[in-house]
């Protein structure tokens, strides 16, 4: 099925095979997060064609995203607040339990929102630009796009605490150290090395990646024994697939790629 749909002039897409590209595109605003553009993102994530197999998040201009757009959360009621934060909660989950896997580049500013956004996705790449901060302290606010339940499972209660309260920076070694970022690059190497890694991503079997997005993060928040169930029906299922018998038979028969180290 071809993306027919809509997508507002903050959201760029651009096709390269079993992957398409999708960029925020709102540099004068430092793509900072309006409901426009988060509303686009659902659009985008919940109309994804067939044929694409992963997806490459990054972003025009200097900074990557400088979180949510304080232009609109000035007029908002506490009860509209909470219908705000409730959107992106929804908005965010499509994408990281959604079809495709995600790829992100991150570039300069990556703040608040755009670091909330960045952890909803799956593989990370930093360029040497980038810095991380959760603003939402000195700002007088709090995390909204799921930032409390995702980013202590990536860097930890205490980091986020000091981030939050301090407003201090990390710089990109230091997400690469603290696991924000799985993959560190030079400035302007990030969407290669993000498309070369989504086409591999793409070349995976479906159901591999269905269970690598949907089933691993489940598995990882239940007790060992439920988590050991889950895992023997999904390892049973995936290799039940006619896909994965096809790729096992064209390895011993020679085939099939060797696991090395380059
Ligand atoms: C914005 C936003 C924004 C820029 N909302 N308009 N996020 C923050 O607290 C970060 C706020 N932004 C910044 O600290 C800086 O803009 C940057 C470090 C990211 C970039 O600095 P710089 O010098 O390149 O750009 P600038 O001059 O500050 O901004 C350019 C324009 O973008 C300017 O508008 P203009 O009309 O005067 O040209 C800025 O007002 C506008 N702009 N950032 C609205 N965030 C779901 S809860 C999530 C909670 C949060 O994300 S809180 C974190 C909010």
């Amino acid at each position: 099925m071809a993306q027919r749909v809509e997508l507002p002039k903050s959201l760029k897409v651009e096709r390269r095979g079993a992957v398409a590209i999708l960029t925020l595109a709102r540099p004068e605003k430092r793509n900072a997060l309006n409901d426009t553009t988060v509303l686009g993102l659902e659009t985008f994530f919940t109309t994804v064609p067939d044929g694409v197999k992963a997806v490459v998040l990054n972003a025009e201009g200097k900074h990557f995203s400088a979180g949510l757009d304080l232009s609109e959360l000035k007029v908002l009621s506490t009860e509209e607040g909470i219908a705000h934060s409730r959107m992106w909660h929804g908005i965010f989950d499509k994408i990281e339990f959604g079809r495709v896997p995600v790829v992100t580049v991150m570039h300069g500013a990556v703040v608040g929102g755009g670091l909330e956004l960045a952890a909803a996705t799956h593989v990370r790449i930093a360029e040497r630009s980038a810095y991380y901060a959760l603003p939402e302290g000195s700002r007088g606010i709090f995390v909204g796009g799921g930032g409390s339940v995702r980013l202590p499972r990536i860097i930890g209660v205490s980091r986020m605490m000091d981030l939050m309260l301090t407003g201090r920076t990390y710089g990109a070694e230091e997400g690469q150290a603290f696991g924000i970022s799985h993959y560190l690059v030079g400035d302007g190497e990030g969407l290669a090395q993000g498309f070369a890694l989504a086409q591999r991503i793409a070349s995976n079997s479906p159901t591999t990646n269905f269970a690598i997005m949907n089933v691993l993060p489940r598995i990882a928040e239940q007790d060992r024994a439920s988590g050991y169930v889950m895992e023997s029906l999904t390892a049973a299922i995936a290799q039940g697939n006619e896909e994965a018998k096809k790729r096992i038979k064209d390895f011993l028969e020679k085939r099939g790629a060797k696991v090395e180290r380059k």
